[in-house]
């Protein structure tokens, strides 16, 4: 029988090595738990970054996936299925939005948000051929393709990918008069994260979307939120936009929306910024197909009737309270929203890496970002005594 250091030693020789995985096997998974080819079990703190909000799976998903994978999966959207309209509908009613563009990656997601909002730019708001302008933020992750490493100021992830797209102005985070000053008449797009998640769950200051969303407003500039990581649940909301009162014209998701078994990603909009799309103009072989459609309604469907948004406002809050309670001389901060955590360590505490190891040795699984931040996003199907017995596991270690 195999063992976990096979598996290991044959990725590493045949696989490129653009991940440095935590040396753990898995082998299957329900809800919270997922177990390794040696048997062990953890309860999951990563989510698959957000995708697994409905847990690991979940019968009814895997029902409808089933189902729909017995009767049609793929037709192209060169023919129309009977899933994409009530995936439509469903969304649509879902997240209030007007139009819907169904595509599979996040990446894709936002790849297809910049493409429509630079067409609306030159076609509804009327900037000068080629000179649409879309703003970023610094520390933000939105994929990896290349328009999109173009504009990422992580150098590991843009580094030596050049030429770059240009096109693209990076401000600050969290600073609505960067904003203001950073727009030009070319303005025709501001693309950003809710809470931004690779950078280590930063909570931007109270206020400043109300601000950002006004500024974007009086300058018909289209707020775009990457709401792939944040959306769907994981803040305690539907769409983490929801906590600060106001609604983008462009919202993308990704991620859960496929819940945790297809790739399913979406470009939600509120204005006429997908209207301008017209056939031939975009399009993807397997966005909007019927198992995905199929999927995707399920997903969403549990989501909402097994009350995990909620889940996640309550024990999120929980969970949060209970971190900040621990005492340990390693911890500079913990902060969050909903199920989507963070405890940032001491810069002399060393990397966070040894902590997701001995974390990992407890059966929690969890990840390290940008050296000193550990994330943990568990499912939101998780339950009080699991945050507990999280909590337990990682006060053992922090304290340790
Ligand atoms: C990897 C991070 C999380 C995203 C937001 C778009 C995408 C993502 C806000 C692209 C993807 C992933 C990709 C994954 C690691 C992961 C991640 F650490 F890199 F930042 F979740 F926190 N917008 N995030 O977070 O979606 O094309 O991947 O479907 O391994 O690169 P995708």
């Amino acid at each position: 029988m195999p063992r976990s250091a096979d598996f290991i030693e044959i990725e590493s020789r045949l696989g490129a090595h653009n991940y440095k995985p935590l040396g753990v096997v898995l082998t299957r998974g329900q809800g919270v738990w997922v177990e390794d080819i040696e048997g062990r079990r953890y309860l999951d703190c990563l989510s698959a970054y957000s995708a697994v909000n409905q847990g690991h799976c979940h019968p009814r998903i895997l029902k409808a996936l089933t189902e729909q994978a017995g009767r049609l999966t793929l037709t192209s959207r060169a023919f129309h299925n009977d899933q994409l309209a009530l995936f439509y509908e469903e969304l649509a009613t879902l997240t209030g939005s007007h139009k819907v563009l169904p595509m599979n990656s996040g990446a894709e997601a936002v790849e297809t948000a910049i493409k429509a909002v630079r067409k609306w730019g030159y076609e509804v708001k009327g900037v000068p051929a080629g000179q649409a302008e879309v703003i970023v933020c610094a520390d933000n992750f939105h994929g990896r393709t290349l328009s999109i490493v173009s504009f990422s100021t992580d150098e590991e992830a843009r580094g030596n990918f050049g030429p770059y797209t240009p096109g693209f102005r990076i401000i600050p985070f969290g600073d609505a008069d960067a904003l203001e000053a950073a727009i030009t008449p070319n303005t025709v797009g501001f693309l950003v994260e809710p809470i931004q998640g690779e950078a280590g769950v930063i909570i931007p200051p109270t206020g400043y979307f109300k601000r950002v969303r006004e500024i974007c407003t009086r300058h018909n500039v289209t707020l775009i939120l990457d709401e792939i990581q944040t959306g769907l649940g994981r803040t305690g909301k539907l769409l983490a936009e929801e906590h600060e009162g106001i609604e983008a014209d462009v919202t993308l998701i990704g991620k859960a929306l496929g819940g945790g078994f297809y790739p399913v990603s979406a470009v939600l909009s509120n204005t006429a910024v997908l209207g301008t799309l017209k056939p031939g103009q975009h399009g993807s072989t397997f966005g909007g197909n019927p198992l995905a459609c199929a999927v995707a309604r399920e997903a969403m469907k549990v989501l909402v009737e097994e009350g995990l948004i909620e889940n996640s406002a309550r024990l999120g809050e929980y969970f949060l309270e209970e971190l900040r309670g621990i005492r340990s001389n390693v911890i500079q901060e913990v902060r969050g929203r909903g199920l989507m955590l963070a405890i940032q360590f001491h810069p002399e505490a060393g990397g966070a890496r040894q902590y997701v190891e001995a974390l990992r040795q407890r059966g929690l699984l969890a990840k390290d970002t940008h050296e000193h931040t550990i994330r943990l996003a568990p499912p939101l199907v998780i339950k009080q005594d699991e945050v507990d017995w999280a909590l337990e596991q990682i006060e053992a270690v922090l304290t340790e």
